[in-house]
């Protein structure tokens, strides 16, 4: 990859990481010290939008002043109780985060993937009390390309050689079907042992997989037909970056198990949240699942105020109506390095067609020379996807800056 040469200063907070961290990521060589809205700083103060929002958890944009008030304010008074004990906000939370979504009931976790494991933990007992099946029989499916993090039951789900390879042994009870393929589904869910379908309405990592029209409602049919929860991962397409509080929203459809994360928080802290009503969630009993950090009062105030930031600003609305005009400016500006323009509401991707495999990653350090912070998934796709609280006016500077980028790349 083709790496330029960063100012000393720069290099010095890189080269603190390199020698100090785990090797477990690869970023573009610019170093963050101040974010405010759609916008991030790095430490020669220089000004970029951000078009990743942190994988979607800013969507509210960055350093929200109502979710930072929430957060300082809870933070003076008590952060932390445990599950050992009550909190007069867990109870005020819970209701709250139920009644804006429609489920009977919440249990909170922390990062996305302990939400991901609850919902296959959930989806089990609920198999083996309610449905039926043999002890320590049940089949979760999932599909190809989906990514829900990197534990041990989610890399056993994954279909990328560099999320699982040399970390088996896997997960048993699995099975993995193509994405956007209602006829496998419906071979799969024959099986009188599958207790749930695990899927994204959108697949992000795998480089914004939009479904074709109809999947969703097909999902909820099929999985109704036989008797299989349909748990939808929302973490990255949930909380209106899609265009809709939720992407199943799109197609009126609503999960038997909805899996938050990321912008619960609006990018404060780990907060997430699986949604289910009584006859699942209550299959789980005391001491049989949680997390020290999950539900705490910290947690509680952010994830209402981020919650309510999504409904008094209408992010939904605006990262529909934002979304369709930037797709169509985007085709609009007619480069023959963009093969493909494709997302919902403001999560989107283009797919680069070059004959170098490196050319994304060298576009998007051309974006960042220019303003504007992107990151290449799975080679040859940038995803372009930046807070909701952005305006037009800075959307068409954005627009502006990725066709200067893309007429400076030569073919
Ligand atoms: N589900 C989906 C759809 C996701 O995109 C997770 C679950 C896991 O969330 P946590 O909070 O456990 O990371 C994600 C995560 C990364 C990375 O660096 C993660 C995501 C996207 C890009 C990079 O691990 N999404």
């Amino acid at each position: 990859m083709t790496e330029t040469m960063s100012s000393p200063l720069t290099q010095s907070y890189i080269n603190k990481e390199l020698q100090y961290g785990a090797h477990n990521y690869h970023p573009l060589p610019v170093v963050l010290e101040k974010g405010e809205g759609v916008y991030l700083w790095d430490v020669e103060g220089k000004r970029y939008y951000d078009f990743l929002s942190g994988y979607s958890a800013v969507n509210q944009g960055h350093c929200h002043p109502k979710i930072i008030t929430a957060l300082i304010e809870q933070s003076q008074k008590l952060t932390l109780t445990s599950r050992a004990f009550h909190s007069n906000l867990l109870g005020n939370y819970e209701a709250y985060i139920t009644d804006y979504f429609g489920y009977d009931k919440v249990l909170p976790m922390n990062t996305g993937v302990e939400a991901g494991e609850t919902a296959i933990k959930l989806a089990r007992r609920w198999g083996y009390k309610v449905k039926g099946i043999e002890e320590n029989k049940a089949i979760i499916i999932f599909v190809e390309g989906n990514f829900w993090g990197r534990t041990l039951a989610a890399i056993s789900s994954s279909t990328d050689p560099s999320s699982y390879h040399q970390f088996g042994p896997f997960m048993p009870g699995y099975q993995i079907i193509p994405y956007n393929d209602l006829d496998a589904l419906e071979v799969a869910l024959q099986n009188p042992n599958v207790a749930a379908f695990m899927f994204e309405p959108i697949q992000g990592e795998a480089g914004v997989v939009v479904p074709d029209e109809g999947y969703l409602s097909g999902v909820r049919a099929l999985c109704d037909k036989y008797n299989v929860l349909m748990i939808a991962d929302e973490i990255q397409t949930g909380l209106c970056r899609t265009g809709k509080m939720l992407a199943c929203d799109h197609e009126n459809v609503k999960p038997d198990i909805l899996i938050l994360g990321k912008a619960l928080s609006g990018g404060t802290m780990p907060v997430s949240a699986v949604l289910a009503d009584d006859a699942i969630m209550l299959t789980i009993q005391p001491g049989e699942h949680g997390s020290t950090y999950g539900g705490n009062p910290l947690a509680c105030a952010v994830a209402m105020a981020a919650l309510e930031v999504l409904k008094e600003e209408k992010l939904d609305e605006k990262a529909e109506k934002l979304g369709q005009y930037f797709r169509q400016e985007i085709i609009k500006l007619n480069s023959p390095l963009i093969g493909a323009v494709r997302g919902k509401g403001l999560l989107n991707a283009i797919v680069i067609n070059h004959p170098n495999p490196e050319a994304a990653w060298d576009i998007c350090l051309k974006l960042k020379e220019n303003g504007l912070l992107a990151k290449p998934t799975h080679g040859d796709k940038i995803r372009l996807a930046p807070p909701l609280v952005i305006t037009k006016e800075q959307l068409d500077d954005c627009i502006h800056i990725i066709d200067k980028t893309l007429n400076e790349f030569s073919l």
